[in-house]
This record gives C-alpha cells, sequence and structure tokens, in this order.
C-alpha cells in the first residue's frame, strides 16, 4: 500500500466533512496538529493505526446488531458477523483465551460485563435460575425482590484507589462502588509494592466473591499466579483488569505468573492504551463463563459497534505481527529510561521505579501538588496527569503524583536517548515551578507559578525532540 493512499484517505474524508460542517474538519485537522506537537505522556493514550482509524469511519456504523455472532436481535448481521467473529478469533489467538467478547465500549463497559457474568455464575439464587432458563414472565414480584436481594450486596476486593486500582473495581464515585460491598488491598508503606501476605489476609477475613488484580497507575508486573490462589483459598472468583498492560501481555513482554489470561477466570480490558487500538473494550474468559459474558448486550450494553469491532478486528491484527513484541518490549525500555532519567536527577518515584509502561512521580518532592505540576507542565507542551500516590495528603483532586507512560511515544519511535532528554524537561519546569498561595496567605494546592519564557523554551524543545519522530509521517493534510 502506498503511503500516498493513507494521506489521500484522510484527505478525502475531511474534505467530504468540510461541505457539510466546515468547524468539524478544521477540529479535526487542529486535533492531528496538537497531538504532532505535543509531547504525550498519558499513560494511557497512544496513536492507532491509519487502518485502525479508518476501519471506524463507514457504514457500519449505521447497523443496529444487539445479541452475539448468528444469533442477532436484527435482520442482515452477516457482515457484522464476519467482523465481529474476526476480532474475536484474533483476540483468542493473541492472549490465548478460550473465549473472547469483543462488544464492550470501553473499560467500564467491559468490567460491567464481568460483574454480570461473574454474579449470574455464582450467586445461589432460585429466582435468578428461573431468569436464567428464561422464564421471566413465570417470575413473581417476590421472586424479583428476592433476585435483587440476593445479587445485591456481594463482595468485592480490589486494589485500593490510591494504591493504583481503578475506580470500577468496587470504589463509590462508580456504579460498582454501589453496588458491590467493596475492601480494597494497598501497597506496603515503605515499598510501594503489593504485599500478596497482606491481600491473602484481607481475603481470608473478608471471604470476597471476586477478587479483582490490576491497576491504572501501579509501576509494577503484579503476580497473578499468587492472586489466583488466593483466589482459591477463599472461593473468590478472580478477574483481572489488564486495561493498562493489555499491549505488554499481547507483546509477550508479561509472560508465566505476569501474564493474567492463564491464571484468571476472567480478563478485562480496553483495547486503546497500550494494545493501540481503537477507542474500545473486551472481555477475555474461561469457557464456563462464555455465556454469561455473551449476554453483555443487551444485559448491560447498548447496541454493539460494529464500526469498532471492525476497527479492533483489525489492530489485533496488527498486534499479532512480530513487530508488536519488539513494540512493547521498546515501550518497557523506554519508561525504566525515563524512570532512571528522573531518579538520577533527583526526582522521588513511586516503588522507586518501574517494570512496566508507567512511571508514578511522587511531586512533593518538588513541594508541588500534582495538580500545579500537571498545569506547569501543560504550559510547557508536556501532556500528563495527575493521580494520586499511596496515601496521598493532598486526596484524588488534587494529588501529589504525576502518571507519565510511554506507549504514545514509543509508537512514534522515540527511543531510551529521547527519554533522558525527556526526563530532564520535566525535572526543569518542575524545580522551576513553585506552589502559589491563597489570598488570605494559606497555601494553596491549585495556584502555582512558572516563568512563560522558561514554559516556552521547554515547549521548543519538547517540539524539537518530536520533530525526528513525526507522527502519522504519511499523512499531509495541507
Ligand atoms: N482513564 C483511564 C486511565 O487514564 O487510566 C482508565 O480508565
Amino acid at each position: 500500500m502506498s503511503r500516498n493512499a493513507e494521506s489521500t484517505a484522510f484527505r478525502s474524508a475531511l474534505e467530504v466533512i468540510r461541505a457539510v460542517e466546515p468547524r468539524v474538519a478544521d477540529a479535526i485537522g487542529a486535533e492531528l496538529t496538537d497531538q504532532r506537537e505535543s509531547l504525550k505522556l498519558i499513560a494511557s493514550e497512544n496513536y492507532a493505526s491509519p487502518a485502525t482509524l479508518l476501519a471506524m469511519g463507514n457504514w457500519f456504523s449505521d447497523k443496529y446488531a444487539e445479541g452475539t455472532v448468528g444469533r442477532r436481535f436484527y435482520a442482515g448481521c452477516q457482515n457484522v458477523d464476519t467482523v465481529e467473529a474476526l476480532a474475536a478469533e484474533h483476540a483468542r489467538e493473541l492472549f490465548g483465551a478460550a473465549h473472547a467478547y469483543v462488544q464492550p465500549h470501553s473499560g467500564i463497559d467491559a468490567n460491567l460485563v464481568a460483574f454480570w457474568a461473574v454474579l449470574a455464575d455464582r450467586v445461589e439464587s432460585p429466582a435468578l435460575k428461573k431468569a436464567q432458563v428464561r422464564q421471566v414472565n413465570d417470575l413473581t414480584e417476590a421472586d424479583w425482590f428476592a433476585l435483587r436481594r440476593e445479587l445485591g450486596n456481594q463482595r468485592m476486593l480490589g486494589m485500593s484507589l490510591d494504591a493504583g486500582g481503578h475506580l470500577t473495581h468496587g470504589f463509590r464515585p462508580n456504579i460498582s462502588g454501589k453496588m458491590f460491598d467493596q475492601r480494597s488491598y494497598g501497597t506496603d508503606p515503605e515499598t510501594g509494592l503489593i504485599d500478596y501476605d497482606r491481600v491473602a489476609e484481607a481475603a481470608r477475613e473478608f471471604k470476597p466473591l471476586i477478587l479483582v488484580g490490576g491497576y491504572s497507575a501501579y509501576p509494577r508486573k503484579v503476580n497473578f499466579r499468587i492472586l489466583r490462589e488466593i483466589a482459591d483459598s477463599v472461593g473468590a472468583t478472580f478477574m483481572v483488569d489488564m486495561a493498562h498492560f493489555a499491549g505488554l501481555v499481547a507483546g509477550k513482554v508479561f509472560t508465566g505468573d505476569f501474564d493474567p489470561v492463564p491464571h484468571a477466570h476472567i480478563v478485562t480490558t480496553t483495547t486503546h492504551k497500550s494494545l493501540r487500538g481503537p477507542r474500545g473494550g473486551m472481555v477475555l474468559c474461561q469457557p464456563e463463563l462464555a455465556d454469561q459474558v455473551d449476554r453483555g448486550c443487551p444485559m448491560v450494553l447498548g447496541g454493539p459497534l460494529p464500526h469498532v469491532m471492525a476497527a479492533k478486528a483489525v489492530a489485533l491484527a496488527e498486534a499479532r505481527r512480530p513487530d508488536f513484541a519488539d513494540y512493547a518490549s521498546r515501550i518497557v525500555d523506554n519508561s525504566q529510561a525515563l524512570a532512571e532519567g528522573l531518579l538520577s536527577r533527583g526526582a522521588k518515584l513511586v516503588t522507586g521505579g518501574t517494570d512496566n509502561h508507567l512511571v508514578l512521580i511522587d511531586v512533593s518532592g518538588y513541594g508541588l501538588t500534582g495538580r500545579q505540576a500537571e498545569q506547569a507542565l501543560l504550559d510547557s507542551g508536556i501532556v500528563t496527569n495527575r493521580n494520586s500516590v499511596p496515601q496521598d495528603p493532598n486526596g484524588a483532586w488534587y494529588t501529589s503524583g504525576i502518571r507519565i507512560g510511554t506507549p504514545a511515544l514509543t509508537t512514534r519511535g522515540l527511543g531510551t536517548a529521547e527519554m533522558d532528554q525527556t526526563a530532564e524537561l520535566i525535572h526543569t519546569v518542575l524545580t522551576q515551578t513553585t506552589a502559589g498561595a491563597n489570598a488570605d496567605g494559606t497555601p494553596s494546592k491549585a495556584k502555582y507559578t512558572v516563568d512563560p519564557a522558561l514554559a516556552d523554551k521547554v515547549a521548543r524543545q519538547a517540539t524539537d525532540l518530536l520533530t525526528p519522530f513525526p507522527l502519522y509521517p504519511a499523512i499531509d493534510l495541507a
């Protein structure tokens, strides 16, 4: 395929859009410029391939396809069946999974599908049994009351939010925290690492129905074999949310005890983070949960997005190629080089380093909150996000941490030398940012001062760093 084809495809698409609403075409073009010019260090973002992006922009978006392959609630789904089956086949092969469900629209949706499947599989409920064998009309009001009582208030044990767990693992701002009686396991206060003995102790005391592994801000490998043993010892179903590190599993950087797929009963993921696919979700599971997982739509999901399933099939096919393994291992090389660069300049990192795609800087070492650091870096052309650190005194809004990750910059081709330069830019900005004060003289958690000349200089240096690594080099919208 010629590089010209990519350029022609996107230029033509914008021309068509411009004829209807030019401001949308302009915004799409402006987004490409912004993404090209900024040093994107958000650990959960990436750049999907042109083929993946193009697979989403077409008439598959017009089709309803509730149900599953070959068993739909709508007629005329033969082509949707083709792409859904392909995406599921690629997912099974790539991850060595018994079953793959590729309909979830996002990570939250994937987790809701998984929660439903586990509840339906595990909770002893005569009313649910009736409902499952499709005698829904036979259920009395008393049955429905019993069903709600029996399904509600089940127990979930997951990683605490400030230790790097995710909102959807039973935390109150998310519906999972309202559905489940949740307890969490944290990390060792000295090392910042998961203490598996403490997890086992919490599991013995709490006896969860579901033990959740996985994280969105923990910079280390997790031993899923040990977590499965803990789950088995208390009769819990073991679920892993691998949204952040699915690309490292796909690329065989995380193998053996660190690959969740052979150990967990059910694994959820997004497809757009380190896996580098379209924005969406996916569930992998053991055969005994497959039937419940496949009820995801319409049980908890709206109609599937066939255009996104087509893009998932493309991206998963890309991830099965040998060069994806090279990409995945470079993500970690870069993350470790970034961590080393920061440590050698005096930064304080949660756990003292990383063995995955992300680094968590404790910016209290610079006398800043996460919010102040995030904004000062943004002023300097460096896009990150603030994040809690374990036992964070500044809470989840202001935070004391900055989370950075390398999947996106690695896609552009930056390597370890550029990561050291990136560390220098981050350290320069953070050392030269000062925390501000409120009108009454008390310290502000949001106000900060950074010299605009310094911010401009760093932004130019960031652009220079990116210049040899153009984003979507074949695409010229001019
Ligand atoms: N919002 C994602 C992240 O940034 O980690 C997780 O849902």
